[in-house]
């Protein structure tokens, strides 16, 4: 049986308890993972202190470009061994983990290392009351040791897009994978070492939350700044355990998005999107449509297509190039989702279809697979409509103007991202700019330009990623000024 271990200081270690990594898409386990105790988080940040005080920390921008750029080449040196660890973990298709989850964690890693070589600083001439002069510039330092803490549904793209800007910017980093999906966080501690990323500088230790690696990771005092993806609630209990040291925190979280799709839309065009944006990786992305708003003179009309589509969809072994839809992640996550599909018939939706567990007499019947699911009926304040669910599952609402479908799209306590399906280039630009939410996708979904900024308001996160904001948030700017 495999064994994934922490990484601490360039070398693999055992902790003393382990847990089960379990295949989603048949409950079979298929490593050990070892769990790092309070004394192997503790190495693993001293070890990441040390590193910005040697070899790592004294690398020119230029030179930890280039390294960066390596660890993008050992991914895809062994982009199959990566591809086939995150469909273990996740059961995600495999069509799916090759051409969107390893792909991006390639990227990642070059894009934020061709980043950094290009940003400049800020310079200001400054004219003084008595008639000097001065001149300001703002110089970017490390914000020092970063703990990375991220979620199961994208394990390697979510954990890269953390630790390649986090890098870059010279920080050392120690990362704390979902504890569903320790695989591919441990296999980038290979690429790493291949790659000639000096020891420390990329940590790993596995482990849970509260009680676990998670939380003594945000607690510990040598950290100085948290970024975090997952859900809402777990942001909110992080942000308390930093908040006496006041850490730069920087928290992607969950969403309940809206897509709207007007009368004028290109039909197919809006019916392969909402598909995607509501049914891929079973449901299981932040950015996936929860809500749907369709303008009623094409409300059945789409349903009915959209129901095609999720009927036709094929849920077979992750590691069959045709499948389409996996399993959930888990077992206690499938529980959370069909509780939500219990709910909405109490709720009093109309199931257009799925809402149960799909039987295939095989293995998969022991994974964690649900229906795609489509609902209608249900009114905008029922908890269905409100709460994220996290599956492959939207409900559909018929809307009468352009105003009420920006209303109920904009009636949530989240804020992660909106589409909107148009023809009207004029109302795709107006609507999309009274969303309040931090991306929207006019006729597209998940369309990813890594330069642009990236995350929510409300519950859905605190801050910016991507491009210029990720440098940012890893740096500290030291403005200085002299008088000239
Ligand atoms: P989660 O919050 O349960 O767990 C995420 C990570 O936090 C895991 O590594 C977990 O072990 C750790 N953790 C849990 N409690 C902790 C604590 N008290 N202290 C420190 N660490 C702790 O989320 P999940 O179930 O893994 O992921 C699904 C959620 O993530 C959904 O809500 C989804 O919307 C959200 N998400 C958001 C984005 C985004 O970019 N906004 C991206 C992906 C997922
Ligand atoms: O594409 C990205 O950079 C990103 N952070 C995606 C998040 C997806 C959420 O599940």
């Amino acid at each position: 049986m495999k064994s994934f271990l922490n990484y601490i200081d360039g070398r693999f270690v055992r902790g003393k308890r382990e847990f089960a990594d379990v295949n989603p898409a048949d409950g079979s386990v298929i490593a050990q993972v070892t769990e790092a105790d309070q004394e192997q988080v503790d190495e693993a940040v001293h070890a990441a202190r040390r590193a910005l005080r040697g070899e790592w920390g004294g690398l020119t921008v230029r030179e930890r470009a280039a390294r960066l750029h390596k660890v993008a080449d050992a991914i895809e040196k062994r982009f199959d061994c990566f591809v086939q660890a995150e469909v273990a973990d996740t059961g995600k298709p495999i069509s799916l983990a090759s051409r969107l989850d390893v792909p991006r964690a390639a990227a990642n890693f070059r894009v934020f290392a061709d980043l950094v070589k290009m940003a400049g600083v800020e310079a200001f001439q400054t004219e003084t009351p008595d008639g000097k002069s001065a001149l300001n510039y703002a110089v970017r330092k490390p914000l020092g040791v970063v703990g990375v803490i991220t979620p199961w549904n994208l394990p390697l793209l979510l954990l890269t897009w953390k630790v390649a800007p986090a890098l870059a910017c010279g920080n050392a980093v120690v990362v704390k994978p979902s504890e569903e999906t320790p695989a591919t966080a441990t296999l980038l501690a290979e690429a790493m070492q291949k790659a000639g990323i000096p020891n420390g500088a990329y940590n790993v230790v596995h482990g849970f939350g509260p009680g676990s690696a998670g939380e003594f990771l945000t607690q510990h005092a040598d950290v100085n700044a948290v970024t975090f993806t997952g859900e809402s609630k777990t942001g909110a209990a992080i942000m308390q355990a930093v908040a006496s040291a006041v850490k730069p925190v920087s928290f992607e979280l969950g969403g309940k998005n809206a897509a709207i799709v007007f009368a004028d839309c290109n039909f197919e065009n809006a019916v392969d999107g909402l598909a995607e944006a509501v049914f891929l990786n079973t449901g299981q992305v932040c950015l996936c449509a929860e809500r749907v708003y369709v303008e009623r003179n094409i409300f059945d009309r789409f349903v009915e297509a959209l129901k095609q589509k999720a009927e036709r969809l094929n849920a077979g072994w992750p590691t069959d190039r045709s499948t389409e839809l996996g399993p959930l992640i888990s077992a206690q996550h499938r529980e959370k989702v069909l509780s939500y599909y219990r709910l909405a018939r109490e709720e009093g939706a109309v199931v257009v279809t799925g809402g149960g567990v799909p039987q295939f007499g095989d293995g998969r019947d022991q994974g964690f697979y649900v229906q795609p699911t489509i609902y209608t009926g249900l009114p905008e304040s029922a908890r269905c409509v409100k709460e994220e669910i996290f599956g492959p599952v939207c409900h559909i609402a018929a809307f009468d103007s352009e105003e009420q479908a920006i209303a109920m799209a904009n009636d949530t306590k989240y804020g992660l991202a909106a589409s909107i399906w148009t023809s009207d280039l004029k109302r795709g630009h107006r609507v999309a700019q009274s969303m309040n939410v931090g991306i929207t996708w006019v006729n597209c979904w998940f369309l990813r330009d890594l330069r642009t900024p990236f995350g929510g308001v409300g519950l859905s996160g605190i801050g910016r990623e991507g491009g210029i904001h990720s440098l940012n948030f890893y740096s500290e700017l030291n403005n200085i000024c002299i008088q000239l």
